[in-house]
């Protein structure tokens, strides 16, 4: 079994692992890059693992912003101030996830948010571990065309395809897209994967999808799991 770049297995020997995290998510709330900045050095120097301080610190930010968006007590401005603020931050700390160093693939993955959906964050956090967990990831973007996921798919020869959705009207994509890799004879040659807020194991059940995961870590641990069957 493969060591994996994951939560669990990167150990933190910071003892002031939770007080980071939490400036890094009050950094996103706050909209402070200064602030984020700092907790961002502050936790790389302290030996604090990175995919720690981007899916508990800077994820739970973006979480709590979400809830004020639906809370009314934030506007669609500060929505967009907050992810870009996260996308430089993540991009900070990501530059301390170890490349993977081996020449051969795991594995090729397909990922993309599905068409009438512009939300990018989780997919690109997904990209980055899955990256440094030796995958090969082909990126066809936010708001993709279905038959971008198909095309790109025959043209690299593609082991796994994995969908992000973040809204309830953009997830009924991800059906049509078993639809249409079944339609074009793929669906036996390619795993599918899904993610995103809105989706559970329960949808990946009813649409025929192989596997969910919530989380990137667990998209690693998913991907490799496909990749065993
Ligand atoms: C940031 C954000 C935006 C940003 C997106 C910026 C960007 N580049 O992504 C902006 C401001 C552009 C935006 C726009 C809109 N948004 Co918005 N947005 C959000 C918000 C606040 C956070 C999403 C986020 O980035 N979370 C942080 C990341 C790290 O988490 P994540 O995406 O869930 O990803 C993790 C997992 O889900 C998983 N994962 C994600 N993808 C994948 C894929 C695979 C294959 C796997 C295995 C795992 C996986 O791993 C990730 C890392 O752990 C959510 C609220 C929420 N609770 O989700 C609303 C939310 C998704 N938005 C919403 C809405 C309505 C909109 C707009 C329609 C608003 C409007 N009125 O115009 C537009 C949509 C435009 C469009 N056509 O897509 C609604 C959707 C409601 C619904 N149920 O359908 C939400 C839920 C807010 C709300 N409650 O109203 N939004």
């Amino acid at each position: 079994m493969e060591s994996e770049i994951t939560m669990e297995n990167m150990k933190n020997t910071n003892v002031n692992t939770d007080k980071i995290l939490a400036q890094l998510a009050e950094a996103i709330v706050a909209n402070d890059e200064d602030a984020g900045m700092e907790a961002v050095e502050q936790g790389l120097g302290s030996g604090l693992n990175p995919v720690e301080m981007i899916e508990n610190g800077l994820s739970a930010g973006m979480l709590e912003v979400g809830e004020m968006f639906e809370d009314g007590e934030i506007f669609l401005p500060q929505v967009m101030m907050a992810s870009a603020l996260m996308d430089r931050l993540v991009a900070e700390v990501q530059k301390e996830i170890p490349a993977d160093e081996k020449t051969e693939s795991d594995g090729k993955i397909v990922l993309g948010t599905v068409e009438g959906d512009v939300h990018d964050i989780g997919k690109n956090i997904v990209k980055v571990l899955l990256q440094a967990n030796g995958f090969e990831v082909f990126d066809v973007g936010r708001d993709a065309p279905l038959a971008s996921f198909i095309d790109k798919a025959k043209e690299v020869d593609a082991d796994i395809i994995a969908s992000s959705a973040l809204m309830t009207g953009t997830m009924q994509f991800q059906a049509t897209l078993e639809q249409m890799l079944k339609d074009a004879g793929l669906r036996d040659k390619v795993k599918t994967m899904i993610g995103g807020a809105p989706c559970t194991d329960n949808w990946a059940a009813k649409i025929g999808a192989d596997v969910y995961a919530e989380n990137a870590s667990e998209a690693v641990t998913k991907a490799r799991e496909l990749m065993a069957m």
